[in-house]
């Protein structure tokens, strides 16, 4: 599970977190409470309202020229009880399936990434959340067989 957090909002008192689910790369994102509104704009067409929303990306974006993800752009909208606006912008990247470290190729090295936290649980030192595919808070046996369904596949 890759854990994103607003941590650069200005505003102290509306904090909010993204939660990225993968490997079904659907979101959950968290606004702030005691706010008139929240709009969320997804990047991709799709946008919601709401302190708390979810939503599905249907795929990865992949820069086969650079050889990179893309991210998709989520603009959160807060207006508070006083009608002020906040706006924050954060960037999120949704990978394909099996790609722990992130280089749009399914195979060893993401096995290997595994390797050195393995057995790991969140919270613990070694944990590793790029090699936590099921987001079940524990490097194991579950995680590798995601990569297995999906090895040597490529990011296109
Ligand atoms: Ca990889
Ligand atoms: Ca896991």
């Amino acid at each position: 599970m890759r854990d994103y957090k607003f941590e650069d909002y200005q505003d102290g008192g509306l904090v909010s977190s993204v939660v990225i689910k993968e490997p079904d790369q659907s979101i959950l994102v968290i606004g702030d409470r005691g706010h008139v509104s929240c709009e969320w704009d997804f990047g991709d067409g799709n946008t919601a309202s709401g302190e708390v929303v979810s939503h599905t990306y249907d795929s990865y974006r992949w820069d086969s020229v650079n050889g990179t993800y893309l991210p998709y752009t989520l603009t959160l909208t807060v207006c508070d009880n006083n009608r002020a606006i906040n706006t924050t912008v954060y960037e999120i990247t949704i990978y394909m399936l099996g790609d722990a470290n992130g280089d749009g190729r399914v195979n060893i090295l993401d096995i290997s990434l595994m390797g050195l936290h393995w057995n790991a649980r969140g919270g613990e030192a070694d944990y590793d959340d790029r090699a936590d595919l099921n987001n079940d808070n524990w490097v194991n046996i579950t995680d590798a067989a995601i990569v297995g369904l999906h090895w040597n596949e490529r990011a296109s």
